[in-house]
């Protein structure tokens, strides 16, 4: 059987694969050991892409909600006729707000998805756009934005002596935090290396995870103390004077400010706070500012926690007062490949705070980021009555019915809309709840470049991949729905500076290769190597400061962080009876919903709930027992799993797993955490809500004596 090459796009990893192919069907798939970038390296779920390809639930037409509540095939012009009719009839009574696009984290692994669906929404007017970045890691926007961004860039992982990971399990997520390429590949051999090195590696998490075991030294924080941890390491370091003054006093505003902020953060208070040693608050601070570069890099665990946005801020307070960005005449590897090269330069872009001016939404307020409303407030825009409410909404590469809080709101919301379009390789829980579904193409059935992932790779690296196998007939590529419907609506897209004839589409090929017109290697090139290229390596120079932007100064401590790294170092108030914390954490088998479905992959066929054996000891509660987990918003069923990794006191749970009964059988379906989160506690200006560090309280199903 033949064997082709290609990469996997599951995740920003790409790794390199070779997938045997037998006509349309995909045999086997397994690491590419001469690839360059991964060299061979692949993950459970990236090996099993042949089952996701012919998976039984694939769908290979589109799909119509008939009145009668069933789906029936149809094909998917008339699909597109009929949405884009229906469209126009709630849009031109309503006004273009009354339509929303929600874009999911698979719209990214695609490189022309994410762009032609923004082309498309631009055409509608509307101003409800929405992403899975503001249930995520929006804070790292905020800070950004109210701190301000250095533009000479950041110090890396591959030449770093000390890195603090907080939040992040790159070991199982392959994140690791601001994609600088870091640790995305390969992490157990990119970790080893490191240390062989001589890095010192620092990890803040409140499970004893797979990261966690190769540190140096592991904070095991109480869920939801972050900022607080920060806080008090800025505390030491401040103290004791071992920031970088040169660094603070050329590019820094508020550094008085916020020494003042976190005088109250000693390292016994941080201590009483957080349940790490004191100890270990001074000796993970000295480690970190001694070393000469490395950075502090953060995951969804401190960006889904009750104080998130001003724990993101002293995350990147650390880096900023310990100055470990590039200066003026530094030397950095240009990473960008197909991607237009972009300038560094030894100077701030002031903060922005979008927010503050321009579009808000009736919903508590909220302006925009980045050009996007939070996801938080989706929900409500669709169901608080108002002249702009959502009534349609579009779906890309998403699965909101499972991954946003409050699973039964949300649920209520999408059945409430007049029209809901959802665009899934398969009938997920919110394709459930569609009025169409749009069934694409999937990864080996379309061309595509790494153009988008080139941000996560360590080295300067681009590949091509041409399609492997023919998509089913009744399938389009994600991109091609977007411009028909654009096309369908009368409008013309705009695409990488040129206006599209909406009569003569271009191919998937041409629009790769405009997407990468403006990089330093030719597509051509890089479609010619079949394992991808390795650019040759190119030096990026730090640049001077643009004229009159010396001035420009980056924010620590504005009166809002302030007041925010106050009320986190405060007492937490206590939740009658809700004394566990639920924590996130993902699954090497899963990449969120993707992959739940097939037989076998993810290792119980359920998300268990870990706690440690002490704590199952104390709640009379044994390895496999049923429990019943109960928040302030709502209660699930869940396996009780011995987990001596997880902190006393914690729940170590996955998201995106349940139905949407509560009362299903969880080792059947799994559990949803998010009947157990809501939008009550959620952070000022994104409106994120917290995700981590959930109040809950945990009891046995089983009649007390029965075991
Ligand atoms: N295999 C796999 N990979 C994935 C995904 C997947 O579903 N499966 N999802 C992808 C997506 S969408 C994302 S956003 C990334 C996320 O990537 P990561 O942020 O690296 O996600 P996790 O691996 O869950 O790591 C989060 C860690 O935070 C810890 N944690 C929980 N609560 C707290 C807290 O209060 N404070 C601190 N300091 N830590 C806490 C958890 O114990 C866990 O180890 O992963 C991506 N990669
Ligand atoms: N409680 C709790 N909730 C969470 C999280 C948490 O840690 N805890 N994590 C949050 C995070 S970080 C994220 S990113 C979100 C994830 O939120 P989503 O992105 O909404 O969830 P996914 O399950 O990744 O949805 C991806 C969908 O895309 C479909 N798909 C796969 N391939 C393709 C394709 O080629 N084209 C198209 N059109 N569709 C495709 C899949 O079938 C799936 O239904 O969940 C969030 N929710
Ligand atoms: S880590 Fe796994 S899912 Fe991600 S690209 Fe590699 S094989 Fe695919
Ligand atoms: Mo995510």
């Amino acid at each position: 059987m033949p064997v082709k090459l290609s990469y996997c796009r599951l995740c920003p990893a790409s790794c390199g694969v070779r997938v045997e192919v037998d006509g349309d069907r995909i045999l086997g798939i397994v690491g590419d050991g001469l690839h360059p970038l991964s060299g061979g390296y692949s993950c459970p779920k990236g090996r099993r892409g042949g089952d996701f390809h012919q998976g039984p639930d694939r769908l290979t037409t589109s799909m119509r909600r008939t009145p009668g509540g069933n789906f029936e095939p149809i094909p998917v012009e008339v699909a597109i006729a009929e949405i884009a009719e229906r469209l126009e009839a709630i849009t031109g009574e309503r006004g273009p707000d009354a339509l929303a696009l929600f874009m999911g984290t698979q719209q990214n692994f695609a490189a022309l998805t994410g762009p032609m669906a923004r082309a498309w929404f631009r055409t509608t007017g509307s101003r409800k756009l929405f992403s899975t970045m503001t249930i995520d890691q929006s804070a790292k926007w905020i800070v950004q934005s109210r701190m301000g961004e250095y533009l000479g860039g950041r110090q890396r992982f591959d030449t770093a002596d000390v890195w603090l990971l907080a939040g992040t399990n790159p070991m199982v997520s392959l994140n690791g935090g601001d994609g600088d390429g870091a640790i995305t590949q390969n992490p157990s051999v990119t970790i080893r290396r490191a240390r062989e090195r001589g890095l010192k590696l620092i990890v803040v998490d409140p499970r004893r995870t797979e990261t966690a075991v190769r540190a140096d030294l592991h904070l095991q924080l109480r869920p939801g103390t972050d900022a607080a941890l920060f806080a008090g390491l800025l505390h030491v370091i401040l103290s004791e004077g071992c920031h970088d003054h040169g660094f603070c006093e050329r590019f820094a505003d508020g550094l008085e400010e916020l020494g003042a902020a976190v005088a109250p953060a000693t390292p016994a208070h941080t201590e009483a706070v957080t349940g790490v040693p004191a100890a270990d608050v001074i000796r993970a601070a000295r480690m970190f500012a001694a070393g000469r570069r490395g950075m502090a890099t953060t995951g969804t665990g401190v960006c889904m926690g009750p104080h998130s946005n001003v724990a993101e801020h002293l995350a990147a307070c650390l880096n900023v007062v310990c100055g470990r960005y590039l200066r003026e005449g530094e030397v950095t590897p240009n990473r960008n490949v197909l991607a237009r090269t972009t300038p560094l330069k030894a100077e701030v872009r002031p903060p922005y705070r979008t927010w503050e001016s321009g579009f808000r939404s009736r919903i508590g307020g909220i302006g925009t980021m980045n050009g996007e409303l939070p996801s938080g407030i989706l929900a409500d825009e669709i169901l608080e009555p108002g002249a702009d409410r959502v009534r349609a909404l579009v779906v890309s590469g998403g699965n909101p019915a499972r991954a946003l809080p409050d699973r039964e709101k949300v649920e209520r919301a999408l059945s409430e809309l007049e029209l809901l379009v959802c665009v899934d390789t398969r009938m997920s829980d919110t394709a459930r709840l569609a009025d169409y579904v749009i069934a694409p193409t999937m990864a080996y059935e379309r061309p595509d470049h790494t153009l988008l992932m080139e941000f996560f790779f360590a080295r300067p690296f681009a590949q091509y991949t041409p399609r492997l196998v023919a998509p089913p007939a009744g399938v389009i590529e994600d991109w091609e729905f977007f411009f028909r419907l654009a096309s369908a609506a009368g409008h013309t897209v705009k695409f990488a500076g040129r206006v599209l004839d909406p009569d003569v589409p271009p191919t998937s090929d041409e629009m790769l290769a405009m997407f990468a017109e403006r990089g330093r290697v030719s597509m051509d090139e890089v479609m010619s190597a079949r394992r991808g290229t390795l650019a040759p390596p190119e030096e990026k120079v730090v640049g001077p400061p643009a004229e009159g932007a010396s001035e420009h100064r980056l924010a620590l401590c504005p009166d809002d962080v302030s007041a925010e790294i106050a009320a986190a170092l405060g007492e937490s108030t206590p939740q009658r009876g809700l004394t566990m914390r639920l924590t996130v954490r993902r699954m090497r088998e899963l990449m969120n919903s993707v992959g739940r479905d097939v037989s076998g992959l993810a290792r119980f066929g359920y998300n268990p709930a870990h706690v440690n054996p002490q704590d199952l000891r104390q709640l009379g509660i044994e390895h496999g027992d049923i429990v019943r987990i109960r928040s302030a918003h709502g209660r699930i069923r869940a396996v009780a799993h011995t987990d001596p990794t997880v902190r006393q006191g914690t729940v170590s749970m996955t998201h995106c797993w349940g139905a949407s009964d509560a009362d299903a059988d969880p080792r059947g379906v799994g559990s949803n955490v998010n009947d157990l989160t809501g939008y009550d506690r959620v952070q000022n200006i994104n409106a994120m809500p917290v995700m981590t560090a959930v109040p809950v309280a945990v009891e046995s199903e089983v009649p007390a004596g029965a075991h």
